[in-house]
């Protein structure tokens, strides 16, 4: 390992990480080989074996599996903290610039693994537990997953926050520490059911409270418009209310490096004054319980992927968790004495993660001027060179806007600054385009119909020095369709930063059998420089090497069909091919487009009992928001036709549909090495970049997908023939919209899909209930398909038919897996990171020893 090590020039623990997933080698004394963490077996035996006793009380005689596992993160707890507080003592030293990602939303998953991936401590972890008379695996399982957030987003923070500290990037994530994360989904009948998600709710290991930190924040209130003494303007915010925050630091730490960086997530908590001064009428113990109040604010993680336009709470969260934040950043900038507003840009560089935290552009102005009285002009330079805005979305519906009387019953201050910003605005568009009133109500940042409310999107915007969007495709939509006039006005604002993944979490970690193939075959420099990849691309042609590769897929889909087995009490065969559809469950990914194509090939065998196609496994998995019936209603529909035709014995098996319950990262991670085909097929122009097609190609399977998003940049890299293509391009999708788009006409026109939707709007699927997919069956037709499924149908069967052909030749299917793997490379997150500390961060990484 040593010597594989030297001749990749990779770096030590890597290799140790690697060997130690696979299940062989002495993990301690290979890192200490390879010059990484120096902890013996015996150490980190004695360090766990401790924590048992003086932290949790607990006589190993009578530890559960939940005590083994706390106590072994406390144990590399202690080496994560060393090397935490060793980075932040460098920074600090150096007062170095940094960035600071705010994002409502973090979908961690389990960090247990990923941590001693990254410290090069999992044989040694492994090893120590074994001594101790612990099953390593049972262990690992104890760890609920972290599930503060919805999807693509959040999980995105997540990978980005692993890109910054294996790069060595003075980077700090601020976020909400929800009680409730993301709802925990059961099936009853067929029906999604939410369950509150209470991770916290026996302690998180992983966790530091910093009560020191706390921040205070003003809500509600009145301006008070008041002159100073020379007849300047001097508002002031009065009669407000105060909440606290009380920060919940998480150490990241980067992976073959020394660098550990921070999460930290505000939890709110209600001051004395808070209700007793508001509430007290009701007596003490009526204040006291209302109380509460002030806790809600981050009690729990809203489920929509879109706008939920004016819900009070969701602004106090964005507001509460940004004052927080920003406060937190002053303090920490004033804490060095060479630092002043003077370099308060040079040392900063706050990135929005999408609209969500866009309030901190009317509260930085609001420091600045009104408790800092600094002019406008100084103060609106300092905050937009402080601040850069990530767009994740282009449909009009999901573009955040708040009511004016609510936002100003929240926050009066802010929207007095919100119309000042927008009243210079208008001016600057009153130069460009003289006389033009469409284009400044277009540029507004205060939309009126009817009633008025503050497009935050707008306000990102102008508040930014930088505003990017997260695939080629969806930059370039984002200027040519929603935002043409912005590009105009500030030519070089808008920039594309395709997303990325990071290869830790969705290879190194959750497919150990692949990384070790790879890793036998290439070295272990490939998790941090996953450009090196490419080098399998000789392999693709060594038949032994695409049997192995085969063979490691095989194993995966039978560990999988275990799951399935345990989670669905449905049988399959890892023969088969696993068609996986995973990610969060809306219209426009078209997840009832994939239904379709699954009754017109049940209806095709049941006409022809000896029809020759592969057997397939179509495995679902998606959270709906508990508001959209029509996705609720997708999913019922994909449960009782599944449950239909997987009883159908006149189909010998050949077809199995299965919709696995809550997914969320740690199932995606057993779910993604499993997989043969992976399902992209969003309506083109819908779908901002996707990342889960990046992970399920890092892991061999092959994409069907439409020219949307980040498949496009997928396909360039594999190229047209490792890729399968089909359906209506972003041009087409307008083309046919302008001309009046009648999905009649394709219900008309093909007799099979006329069939499989009369099919489905019938009884046959749910007897004795009437309607049951009313909802579905109707958005179809009488709806008017608003995501055009129907016109997609015939290209989306034949080029599944050609998938089907391409499954038959082992062999060549192997070629391609390998190549997309292969292929993967730009892909990784640290790629994308690099891109955003150059081009709009300017930051440089800073080693730490
Ligand atoms: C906003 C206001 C109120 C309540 C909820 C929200 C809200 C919350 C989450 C709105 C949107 C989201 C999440 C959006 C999201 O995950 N978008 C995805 O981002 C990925 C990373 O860039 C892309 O790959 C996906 O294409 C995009 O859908």
């Amino acid at each position: 390992m040593r010597s594989t090590a030297k001749k990749n020039g990779g770096k030590g623990s890597v290799a140790a990480g690697v060997v130690a997933l696979a299940g062989n080698g002495n993990g301690a004394r290979q890192a200490e080989a390879d010059g990484a963490e120096v902890v013996s077996v015996d150490a980190m035996r004695a360090r766990i074996e401790r924590h048992l006793v003086s932290t949790l009380a607990r006589h190993a005689g009578s530890a559960t599996a939940r005590d083994w596992w706390v106590a072994t993160v406390l144990a590399l707890r202690d080496t994560i903290h060393e090397r935490l507080i060793r980075t932040q003592g460098v920074h600090n030293a150096r007062n170095v610039r940094r960035v600071y990602y705010m994002s409502l939303e973090y979908l961690m998953g389990r960090m247990f693994g990923n941590n001693l991936l990254a410290t090069g401590l999992l044989g040694t972890a492994r090893d120590a537990l074994a001594a101790l008379g612990q099953d390593f695996d049972l262990v690992r399982e104890s760890e609920v997953d972290m599930g503060l957030g919805n999807g693509g987003l959040g999980r995105l923070a997540a990978c980005f926050m692993d890109s910054l500290a294996t790069l060595d990037y003075p980077a700090l994530g601020y976020g909400i520490y929800y009680e409730f994360g993301l709802f925990r989904q059961a099936f009853r009948n067929g029906h999604q059911e939410e369950h509150p998600d209470s991770w916290t709710l026996f302690g998180d290991p992983w966790e530091v409270v910093r009560p020191e930190y706390t921040q205070q924040v003003r809500l509600y209130g009145r301006v008070e418009n008041v002159f100073d003494d020379r007849g300047n303007y001097r508002p002031s915010w009065v009669d407000t209310r105060t909440v606290l925050g009380v920060p919940h630091d998480i150490p990241i730490a980067g992976y073959g490096t020394g660098t550990v960086n921070l999460l930290r997530l505000w939890a709110s908590k209600a001051t004395e004054d808070f209700d007793l001064a508001a509430f007290n009428s009701g007596g003490y113990v009526e204040a006291v319980r209302e109380k509460a109040v002030g806790e809600t604010i981050s009690k729990v993680l809203y489920p929509n992927d879109k706008t939920e336009n004016g819900k009070e709470l969701r602004l106090v969260q964005q507001y509460f968790f940004v004052a927080c934040s920003l406060r937190d950043i002053l303090r920490r900038h004033r804490r060095n004495s060479a630092n002043s507003w003077d370099n308060f840009a040079d040392k900063v560089a706050v990135q929005l993660n999408d609209t969500h935290p866009a309030i901190a552009v009317s509260e930085l102005m609001r420091i600045l001027i009104d408790e800092e009285s600094m002019d406008w002009e100084r103060a609106w330079a300092i905050t937009t060179r402080t601040f850069a805005y990530t767009n994740h979305t282009l449909l009009p519906e999901a573009l955040e806007k708040w009511g004016v009387p609510l936002f100003e019953r929240v926050l009066p201050r802010h929207l007095q600054i919100i119309y000042e910003i927008n009243e210079r605005l208008m001016q600057v568009v009153e130069l460009r385009w003289p006389g033009d009133n469409a284009k400044k109500r277009i540029c507004s940042l205060i939309e009126e119909n009817g009633g008025k409310s503050v497009r935050m999107a707008n306000l990102a915007v102008v508040g930014s020095h930088a505003v990017n969007g997260v695939a080629e495709l969806h930059t370039a939509l984002l200027k040519r369709t929603l935002f043409p006039e912005f590009d105009a006005l500030y030519p070089g604002k808008f920039r594309n930063k395709t997303n990325g993944i990071t290869p830790r979490r969705w290879l190194l970690k959750c497919n150990p059998r692949l990384a070790s193939l790879i890793t036998a075959r290439l070295g272990d420099g490939w998790a941090r420089d996953l450009d090196q990849l490419r080098g399998l691309e000789r392999f693709a042609g060594d038949r032994a090497f695409r049997e192995e590769f085969m063979t490691v897929k095989r194993a995966n889909k039978a560990d999988l069909a275990t799951v399935i087995a345990a989670e669905c009490g449905v049988k399959v065969s890892p023969d088969a091919l696993f068609d996986v559809q995973i990610k969060r469950l809306h219209e426009y990914k078209r997840q009832h487009l994939n239904l379709l194509h699954i009754l017109a090939l049940y209806r095709r065998l049941l006409q022809h009992p000896d029809l020759d196609i592969v057997p397939r496994v179509f495995l679902f998995a998606a959270k709906a928001a508990p508001g959209y019936d029509l996705a609720k209603n997708i999913i019922r529909a994909i449960n009782l036709i599944g449950q239909r035709i997987n009883a159908d014995a006149r189909i010998n098996g050949k077809l199995k549909v299965v919709f696995l319950p809550n997914y969320r990262v740690s199932l995606a991670e057993r779910i993604i090495p499993a997989a043969d085909l992976s399902e992209q097929i969003s309506t083109a122009g819908k779908e901002a970049s996707g990342t889960g097609n990046m992970k399920l190609s890092l892991n061999g399977a092959l994409t069907i997908g439409t020219l949307d998003g980040a498949n496009v940049e997928i396909q360039e890299e594999v190229g047209p023939e490792n890729i399968f293509i089909f359906g209506l391009t972003v041009d087409e999708v307008e083309a046919l919209r302008a001309g009046g788009y009648n999905p009649w006409d394709y219900y008309h026109r093909d007799e099979e899909l006329r069939a499989v939707i009369d099919w489905l709007g019938s009884d046959f699927f749910s007897p004795g209930e009437h309607g049951a997919f009313a909802a579905l069956h109707g958005s179809l037709l009488r709806g008017g398909d608003p995501y055009m499924l129907l016109a997609d149908f015939r290209a989306y069967c034949e080029c599944q038919r050609r998938v089907d052909a391409a499954y038959r030749d082992r062999d060549a299917w192997a070629r391609m897996a390998i190549i997309n793997t292969a292929r993967m490379g730009k892909f990784s997150s640290d790629r994308t990171i690099r891109e955003y500390a150059q081009d709009i961060w300017r930051l440089d990484p800073v080693p730490v020893p």
